[in-house]
């Protein structure tokens, strides 16, 4: 547990000094707790992509609550703020929840460079290493990199593979994967998929397309798709979140990456205030051990810690 707070601290200290530090200095500047004070801290959570929705709603709940308890002391200030946002990403969700009756097929997708084959390797890590039966699936069939890339990563974690031969059908090879799950008893094959433009139409459709033909092998609810956003982008990455639902039907969760790469981490609470679908996982480095069940708890307490 300590460990796991450890990594939150470290892939999340940009956006602790960016968002949690500016805040600190402008409250030890501050003369008083007013209106300019709680407003300059509104412009730090926007520059922090908190979204301007989310950020909105904490000033506001922030001022009601400095009239009504007549808060004078600007440290209070920072605590309220803390609880602001954990209100926000609250959840009691259960990221790595699998279907009682395997396998549970996590369909990744997700825009070019966004962290899907890196992704996949690092939870057939966490899963192999939480006792499950893991298979990952390389079904980017664009590049045969990519299919060279994962196999290493599985070969690491010592998880089943089974790979695309040039050229193949994405959604073929992703019905061998999960027919071949299912006869050996794996409780979670992770289906990697080729990088798309969420502009492409034809792209989109053929995700439709592999779930569709899953869904021949496994009932529907055993297929969860997740889409991958790449943290650094902010708000860019939640205008996918539509395209890539509509595209399957149903994103049934988040993985966000590349946190520890940017000190606009606060995409996070604009995620959980404007999205309907949940963060399972968030990327916190490179390291095969640097994704993470997304903790609600844990990133308030990292970006607060002092
Ligand atoms: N720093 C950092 N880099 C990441 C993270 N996740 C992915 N990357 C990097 O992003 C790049 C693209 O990743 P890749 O998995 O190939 O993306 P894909 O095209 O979506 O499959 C690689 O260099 C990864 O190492 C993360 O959480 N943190
Ligand atoms: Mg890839």
């Amino acid at each position: 547990m300590r460990n796991f707070f450890k990594s939150f601290k470290k892939g999340l200290s940009k956006t602790k000094d960016n968002i949690v530090g500016k805040v600190r200095q402008a409250v030890g500047m501050a003369a008083k707790v007013d209106d300019n004070l709680l407003d300059e801290i509104e412009e730090i959570l926007i520059q922090g992509d908190v979204g301007v929705s989310a950020s909105m709603k904490i000033i506001e709940n922030l001022k009601k609550k400095v009239a009504h308890d007549n808060i004078k002391d600007a440290e209070q200030v920072i605590t309220e703020l803390k609880t602001e946002i954990s209100l926000i990403i609250q959840s009691d969700r259960d990221p790595g929840q699998l279907n009682e009756v395997g396998p549970t097929v996590w369909l990744i997708m997700g825009v070019n460079g966004t962290g899907k084959t890196t992704s996949v390797g690092k939870l057939a890590k966490y899963f192999s290493d939480s006792g499950k039966k893991t298979m990952v699936a390389a079904c980017d069939t664009f590049r045969a990199a990519a299919v060279e890339q994962l196999s290493i990563w599985a070969e690491r974690s010592g998880v089943e593979f089974i790979k695309a031969k040039d050229g193949t059908d994405p959604a073929s090879v992703a019905f061998d994967a999960v027919s071949a799950a299912k006869a050996r008893g794996i409780d979670i094959l992770l289906v990697d998929t080729a990088g798309r433009l969420h502009t492409k139409s034809h792209l989109m459709e053929e995700l439709g397309k592999i779930k569709r033909v899953i869904s021949k092998v496994v009932p529907v609810e055993n297929i969860k798709p997740k889409l991958v956003l790449d943290g650094t982008t902010g708000q860019n990455a939640l205008s996918q979140v539509k395209i890539f639902t509509d595209a399957v039907e149903g994103c049934d969760g988040l993985i966000v990456t590349k946190l520890d790469g940017t000190a606009k981490g606060g995409v996070v609470i604009a995620i959980a205030e404007e999205m309907s679908v949940p963060i399972d996982f968030i990327g916190l480095g490179e390291q095969i051990d640097d994704l993470k069940p997304f903790d609600p708890q844990s990133y308030v307490d990292a970006l607060f810690e002092k």
